[in-house]
């Protein structure tokens, strides 16, 4: 329930923070107490989030089992400025999480449940063309049954965490109402060398009565139209749409990172009473295609997807990452050499996708189904279901976007729930339905047959080498998973191990504990290299993804170097450092040259006899210590190379790499390692008698 307006806001005084020109609605007064006390409260920036620093804080749960972080309402208003006559004016939220109750000068607009997806509400009846116009949310955080996820290996952070943006339109305007998205939908029918054939429906809002001519043009990089199309909707008030096909011969297919070539799809609208509306799309023409014995293709190709999952989450800052932060992530994933992102566990943003379509990056869209339908599936699959509905409809266009993946390790024990058949079957079916171009997608961690057997495509967290035994290799889990459903084609959504930078060990040899202490970098490594290797002997796998590209906030993790964190990143939650297994990647997937040496912070060294190894894509290695030349590196993993039978001296040693790369560039690392004490000497020779 909203609590009403009170009246003292009608009279909130304060100036309008921004103009409508500005279109985005950064700046609000925040509350945690009451909406009374937002409007005259601290100016915050959106994004925003309350939850920046307690998730990270390790605080872990309480007794009660109750999140150790703020799960809380709080409230944002802010002033809007005086609308333009005969304009309507919608506000659209990219996301607030996790719950939002928005209202307008004391009218209830209406309520989002969902922590991850975008919504819109029409402002124009309850805006005072001259008065103050006061917009009010209502963000919380608070866990309750009906609201997917139930439960997770992260935090949920509460806020407004996305843009806001203010869309004025005409009385008939492509809808900003439909799920969330742009108005536009778009549906590849058919995208080869030959030709390309697209279903695209624009969603209409009428608010005068009108007939409206809709055009559709797709525009070629250079702003050629390519192909075209019309369709007119009859007088009428309220909503409507209209559909039309565009077809092109000899099209420039979106080819993953070698040609992530985009068309611009245009759709303009101009209706009897005057009104025109334009919306712009990026839209990229290609198809891929799964085989369970042959793995993945795009544009007819092999194509294994080789990636990395993501979270967006940020040190400092959590969910309220800015749009250059995401930026960022996507460019620090183009630099490792992925070709494919997991967006887990929930939607992603636009900012984001937009960043995958320009790289691009092929991205495992996901439904934030975790762990547990709960107590009631009805009441929680309807919610699964309507942020899947919206999750499709906002990211449809989207080249990179692959599949739509309906659940994460999904389980009936967890917390008691029950039996979450019915509500994946549910999700995939809705799935199919709206948008029959893309393969449905499960992350499991059960050899279920039933529930392995709903999704089109698979894939596995399976994490040989830290959860499980082993050293990291794969080949035995892949073959278990892929037995319990044989008919589908499988992958790996999830691998990894966790490293703290302050732990060093490099003659590691046994897995820690997970959940303890002690987690060597040198560990994470060993495993990324036993799985790397074993991936590369599995051609069949369509996908795997490394958990996880960064470090992220996890509330009830007391492990590793330091609370509150998960750290099986390959680079640290600020996105600073990048961690050894980070280089291994890079020197197999990427084509920039790579020479790196590992253990650089397993500087303090109390034994003189080592190994030197290295991880490169560079041919004649040439390893030096102390300036004396070492042996060449014997290859031991995909791009990795070590050097045997090292011995430092005592104090200060200074390990030198070089090789050159085929145009005859130099490239060259080093690292420093002290050797304590005194160095042991070696045991005597037996003398020959
Ligand atoms: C998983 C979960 C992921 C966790 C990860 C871990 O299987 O899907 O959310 O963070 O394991 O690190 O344990």
């Amino acid at each position: 329930m909203t609590r009403p307006l009170p009246k003292s806001l009608a009279a909130f005084a304060l100036a309008p923070l921004f103009a409508y020109s500005a279109t985005r609605v950064d700046v609000w007064r925040y509350s945690e107490v009451s909406a009374e006390a937002a409007v005259a409260g601290e100016t915050v920036a959106i994004p925003h989030t309350w939850n920046a620093t307690d998730i990270q804080a390790g605080r872990g749960r309480d007794d009660m089992g109750r999140d150790g972080y703020r799960r809380a309402p709080s409230w944002y208003a802010t002033q809007l400025p005086t609308p333009t006559p005969g304009k309507r004016v919608f506000v659209r939220f990219g996301a607030v999480s996790s719950v939002a109750e928005v209202s307008l000068n004391g009218h209830k607009l209406g309520t989002h449940r969902g922590p991850a997806t975008a919504f819109a509400f029409e402002l124009t009846p309850h805006l005072s063309p001259g008065g103050a116009n006061t917009l009010l949310v209502k963000a919380d955080n608070t866990w309750r049954s009906d609201v997917a996820p139930l439960s997770g290996d992260f935090g949920i952070p509460g806020g407004i965490y996305r843009a806001v943006e203010l869309l004025e339109k005409p009385p008939v305007c492509i809808s900003p109402l439909v799920l969330g998205s742009r108005g536009v939908s778009v549906t590849t029918l058919r995208a080869d060398k030959t030709r390309a054939e697209l279903k695209v429906v624009a969603h209409l809002d009428r608010a005068a009565n009108a007939a409206a001519e809709v055009a559709f043009r797709l525009l070629d990089a250079k702003g050629a139209p390519v192909a075209t199309a019309a369709a007119s909707a009859p007088a009428g008030v309220g909503a409507t749409s209209v559909e039309v096909k565009l077809s092109l011969d000899s099209p420039h297919l979106w080819n993953g990172l070698k040609d992530p070539y985009l068309y611009t799809l245009e759709t303009s609208l101009a209706a009897t009473d005057g009104s025109k509306d334009t919306q712009k799309l990026k839209v990229g023409l290609r198809t891929l295609t799964f085989d369970k014995d042959k793995g993945a293709f795009l544009n007819g190709e092999a194509y294994p997807l080789r990636g990395v999952n993501r979270h967006q989450d940020r040190e400092g800052r959590a969910w309220a990452v800015t749009e250059e932060q995401e930026r960022e992530d996507a460019a620090l994933i183009r630099e490792i050499g992925a070709n494919a992102v997991r967006a887990a566990h929930y939607p992603h943003s636009e900012v984001f996708l937009d960043e995958c379509d320009r790289l691009g990056l092929l991205v495992w869209a996901e439904a934030p189904l975790i762990d547990t339908v709960g107590q009631n599936p009805a009441e929680l699959g309807a919610n699964a279901e309507l942020q899947l509905r919206e999750m499709m409809a906002q990211q449809r266009h989207h080249a990179c976007v692959f599949c739509w993946s309906l659940f994460n390790e999904i389980g009936q024990r967890e917390g008691g729930g029950k039996n979450p058949l019915s509500v994946v079957r549910r999700l995939n079916d809705v799935a199919h339905a709206v948008d029959p171009s893309r393969p449905t997608a499960g992350a499991t961690n059960r050899a279920w047959k039933e529930l392995n057997s709903i999704a089109d495509l698979m894939a596995y967290n399976g994490y040989p080498g830290w959860y499980g035994g082993g050293k990291g290799g794969h080949d035995a889990v892949f073959k278990s998973f892929r037995a319990s459903a044989p008919d589908r084609p499988w992958g790996i959504s999830e691998y990894g191990a966790g490293a703290s930078l302050s732990h060093q060990d490099d003659s590691v040899m046994k897995g820690p504990k997970p959940a303890g202490k002690w987690h060597p970098e040198a560990w994470q490594s060993r495993v990324h290299e036993h799985a790397l290797a074993s991936i590369e002997r599995m051609p069949q796998a369509w996908g795997t993804f490394v958990w996880n590209m960064a470090d992220f906030a996890s509330p009830w993790r007391t492990e590793g170097e330091r609370d509150g964190i998960n750290a099986k990143g390959l680079v640290t939650y600020d996105r600073r450092t990048r961690k050894d297994a980070f280089f291994l990647y890079k020197a197999n997937w990427s084509d920039a040259p790579v020479l790196h040496l590992l253990a650089r912070r397993d500087s303090a060294r109390k034994s003189a006899d080592t190994v030197v190894r290295y991880y490169s894509n560079l041919a004649d290695v040439r390893v030096t210590l102390n300036g004396a030349a070492l042996p060449a590196g014997v290859a031991y993993a995909p791009s990795a190379y070590i050097i045997g039978n090292v011995r430092l001296r005592p104090g200060k040693n200074t390990v030198e790499a070089a090789a050159r790369t085929k145009d005859g560039k130099s490239v060259t690392d080093a690292v420093e390692w002290v050797l304590e004490g005194p160095a042991k000497q070696p045991a005597p020779r037996p003398s020959a008698r």
